[in-house]
């Protein structure tokens, strides 16, 4: 389990250094990239009305929902800015991107995970009118880029972590998978088997999830993506996004326990048909440094640790 800062001998600072240099690195060449596209950065924000429901969703545990109050209205911690991307991407911004940290209130259950923590960033970014296949090709292009970088630039740290003969440059196109095509050869358990079984990242399609990734409603196929890193396992989440009013009520009405009332302004500039057809994508960073730097637990990249169910004092 990662220990807090100060509890850390003096080796174990000089492994989460090596770290740190990775993630600086990543976050350089990341950002880099997105304004290279001419993406405009945007800043986070932490409290809002609408949040990301994180429901229905197969991967998501969460054991409280942070809500308060503020000047007499409820608030929510950000799970995700999904809304405000989708908003942003609409209304102001045809490119975007964010590093948004997220709250989930992980259950403690996936503390011994290494998989989880309750705070972290996504590099989260929307382009309107894109494809998903766009997307998931811009995605490739920046990974790959970022690992031929790091491997060029922090040789010595890759190899003080382990990582630098056996992390390689994923070979593009990835490998794309439809979900229902693992599930038969799998079963229900298809992302264990699938996440050991690879050795380079490859895409999940079609995951049936929250109302705000695009489903066609004729097939059923849900117009989203996951990709998943060898061992590590899902390291973002994206999907073309749905836009049209009618559709964004049938499904919140079908997912039981969506209260529409926080979705209210996405509503209305849907109803007014102000919002426009978008596709993005969230990289988890400390599960894409993570994976680089070849951590047991997804808290050895913070250097204050958020694992479930533990409060540390920083
Ligand atoms: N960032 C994700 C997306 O763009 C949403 C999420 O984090 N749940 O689809």
């Amino acid at each position: 389990m990662p220990k807090p800062l100060e509890q850390l001998h003096e080796s174990d600072i000089e492994r989460k250094c090596c770290i740190g240099k990775v993630l600086t690195n990543s976050l350089k060449h990341l950002t880099q990239r997105f304004m290279d596209c001419d993406f405009e950065w945007l800043l986070p924000v932490v409290f809002s009305k609408s949040t990301d429901p994180l429901w229905p969703d197969p991967g998501a545990s969460i054991e409280k929902r942070i809500e308060l109050e503020i000047y007499g209205e409820t608030v929510r911690t950000t799970s995700s800015m999904i809304v405000h991307k989708m908003v942003a991407c609409s209304l102001a911004h045809p490119r975007l991107f964010i590093l948004s940290p997220n709250i989930r209130i992980e259950r403690r259950e996936r503390a011994r995970t290494g998989r989880h923590v309750y705070e972290f960033t996504q590099l989260d970014f929307e382009v309107r009118d894109a494809t998903s296949k766009e997307i998931r090709r811009l995605v490739e292009t920046v990974l790959s880029g970022l690992i031929g970088n790091l491997k060029r630039e922090l040789r010595e740290e890759l190899t003080y972590l382990g990582r630098y003969h056996s992390l390689r440059v994923p070979k593009m196109p990835f490998r794309e998978y439809p979900r229902r095509e693992l599930e038969k050869k799998y079963g229900t358990g298809w992302e264990r088997r699938l996440v050991s079984e690879i050795r380079d990242p490859v895409w999940v399609t079609d995951i049936p999830r929250e109302f705000y990734d695009f489903e066609d409603f004729e097939t059923g196929v849900w117009d989203n993506y996951d990709l998943f890193l060898p061992q590590y396992g899902e390291v973002l989440s994206g999907a073309r996004r749905e836009w049209e009013h009618d559709k964004i009520i049938r499904k919140m009405e079908r997912d039981n326990g969506i209260k529409k009332e926080n979705y209210a302004l996405l509503l209305k500039l849907a109803k007014e048909r102000r919002m426009k057809p978008s596709a993005g994508a969230g990289i988890g960073i400390e599960r894409l440094v993570g994976w680089i730097a070849g951590v047991q637990h997804l808290g050895e990249t913070q250097l204050f640790p958020k694992v479930p169910g533990v409060v540390y004092d920083l």
